[in-house]
């Protein structure tokens, strides 16, 4: 088989990008120290985290000039996300650290006074008319940064680059590059779907380089917001009586059977579904296991090989979540959070979802007057593989009150009244799965683990959950307006007309679905197209 050397120099989450230069039918040989770099012909410099990490890394363990002389030997490189970043002369992410000044550039950050950042999700990468390592116009790519190139048009094709952008709010900037032997990538093209995996393949091959055209300047070119709406399927996982590991799904949170014998309701296989979905257009999957398989060492943990075999066919963003948290394992070590994510991110996942730790951490930042000291697992965890990484899943009760003095948490007037005609309700958030309520609003909660570093909320509802009569959009708007990270809308959707609702009547960056994709009663492709037809963009399914 070909190979390709990827520059292994973090503790980086690439598990899924050596998944996706397989599925192309290359070997990854890894580049363990400077000195292997000469062996390498086409070369892959992937990137996670920080700017400033990443090349203070690279410097001390002496890549940069082995990597220089490979660029400046004509030979085939590639960079991806923060790799692409390390191209261009520096960051104000870290304006003390240098990059490789490969390109003429400086990197900043988006403007979060209007939109969610990070951006994240399905995003263009706009040739305008050039051709480049088979980008299409009508494809999405994947894409999870706060820090970017603004484009300026004309600015980098006059340094030769050809250039590919994406629009986000009304912020365009630098999607792709490429020059000669050079291609790097904003987005991830491992998580880019069938779009994704063509652009990697047309580097592998070097087709992409030898089709390299620029675009011509001349003319008017529309740069309009080109961020799709993102939807997500979510498969909550549990052992059932009979042992096996099955997708299951609650009635506010309750998985077992009506019926007498109570069995844990039986939806299907996680492995299979993932990949369903993942073939019917799902722009991400999520995993939750509801229980936290606690007779089993953590080595052995089920979920693993279930991320292992499902990152080897689904190239779209996979979260995690369940059992996060310091934990003591069967034989007596202890095991931290950071050491369970860093199972999971071996084994394909990309981002990891943390519930009722969050919550007691913030209970804890709260008590110690908002200070913060390094050694929460969300904080732990994003300092090693980035914000983006860390979702806070939060599983909110809603509690009537009948005045706003009635309480001292955040309060919203509700269009629904309580049962005795309450007008006024707040968010109390759980742990375990919802069986033991906090002193804690989601406002509290959600502003204390963006504080700490989070870089996404999935937010449930369990008076919501299961019962297919539409999102919370009164809870969604409070939480939305909290904070700046992005937030996905969870629990509650039956049909396609939920997901416009939750897109027209509030800011949510994504929407996610259980039950009625499980069930059969609608498919990811159908929600995706009501949305194309109501006029919302969503990301077409490359085939
Ligand atoms: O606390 O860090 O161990 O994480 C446990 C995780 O498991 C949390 O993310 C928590 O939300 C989840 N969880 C725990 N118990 C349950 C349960 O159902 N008994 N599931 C549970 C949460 C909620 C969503 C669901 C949406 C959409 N499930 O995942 O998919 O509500 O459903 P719908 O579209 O069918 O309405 P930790």
């Amino acid at each position: 088989m070909p190979t390709v050397h990827l520059l292994d120099y973090v503790a980086g989450n690439i598990r899924s990008l050596v998944n996706a230069i397989e599925s192309q039918g290359y070997d990854v040989e890894w580049v363990r120290s400077p000195e292997d770099v000469p062996n390498a012909e086409k070369l892959i410099l992937p990137g996670v985290g920080h700017f400033g990490h990443c090349l203070s890394q690279l410097a001390q363990a002496g890549y940069l000039e082995p990597v220089r002389k490979h660029i400046d030997a004509g030979k085939p490189f590639m960079a991806v996300c923060v790799g692409l970043q390390a191209l261009f002369e520096g960051s104000v992410e870290d304006s003390d650290v240098p990059g490789f000044g490969v390109i003429k550039g400086y990197l900043d950050r988006f403007d979060d006074s209007n939109k969610a950042v990070p951006h994240i999700g399905w995003n263009s990468a706009n040739t305008a008319g050039a051709t480049m390592y088979d980008l299409r116009p009508d494809s999405k790519y994947y894409y999870v940064h706060s820090y970017k190139l603004p484009y300026k048009r004309g600015e980098l094709e006059a340094q030769g680059w050809t250039v590919a952008t994406g629009t986000y709010g009304t912020e365009t900037f630098v999607g792709a590059v490429a020059k000669g032997n050079i291609y790097a990538t904003q987005f991830h093209p491992e998580k880019s779907g069938v779009a994704g995996l063509r652009t990697l393949r047309a580097f592998l091959t070097g087709e992409g380089a030898k089709a390299l055209t620029a675009a011509s300047l001349d003319g008017a070119v529309e740069f309009k917001d080109s961020l799709t709406r993102r939807v997500i399927a979510c498969l909550d996982v549990r052992t059932n009586d009979q042992g096996d590991l099955v997708v299951t799904k609650g009635d506010q949170y309750d998985v077992r059977e009506k019926g007498d014998d109570r069995n844990v309701r039986n939806l299907g296989k996680p492995v299979e579904m993932a990949k369903k979905y993942y073939e019917e257009g799902a722009d991400e999957v999520t995993f939750l296991n509801i229980t936290s398989f606690r007779d089993c060492p953590v080595a052995d943990l089920p979920m693993l090989e279930i991320l292992r075999q499902t990152s080897r066919t689904v190239f779209v963003p996979l979260t995690i979540g369940g059992g996060i948290r310091d934990t003591v394992d069967t034989d007596g070590t202890k095991v931290s959070a950071l050491e369970i994510a860093t199972m999971y991110f071996k084994s394909g996942a990309d981002k990891v979802s943390i519930g009722s730790d969050a919550v007691l951490a913030a209970e804890e930042y709260y008590s110690l007057g908002r200070k913060l000291f390094g050694n929460t697992a969300i904080e732990q965890i994003s300092r090693a593989y980035g914000n983006q990484a860390v979702v806070v899943s939060i599983d909110p009760k809603r509690v009537y009150v009948p005045k706003p003095d009635a309480t001292r948490h955040n309060i919203l007037r509700t269009n629904f009244p309580g049962p005795k005609g309450e007008e006024y309700c707040w968010y109390a958030c759980t742990i375990k799965g919802g069986r033991e309520t906090r002193d804690m609003d989601v406002v509290e909660l959600v502003q204390a683990v963006e504080a700490m570093g989070t870089g996404e909320i999935l937010l449930n509802c369990i008076d919501k959950d299961g019962t297919n009569s539409g999102f919370d959009l009164e809870l969604i708007n409070q939480v939305k307006s909290s904070i700046r990270i992005p937030v996905i809308a969870s629990s509650g959707a039956g049909n396609p007309g939920h997901f416009q609702e939750v897109f027209e009547k509030t800011p949510t960056d994504a929407a996610l679905g259980a039950g009625m994709f499980h069930r059969g009663e609608y498919t990811v492709k159908q929600v995706k197209d009501y949305l194309k037809e109501k006029g919302l963009e969503v990301r077409k399914f490359d085939a």
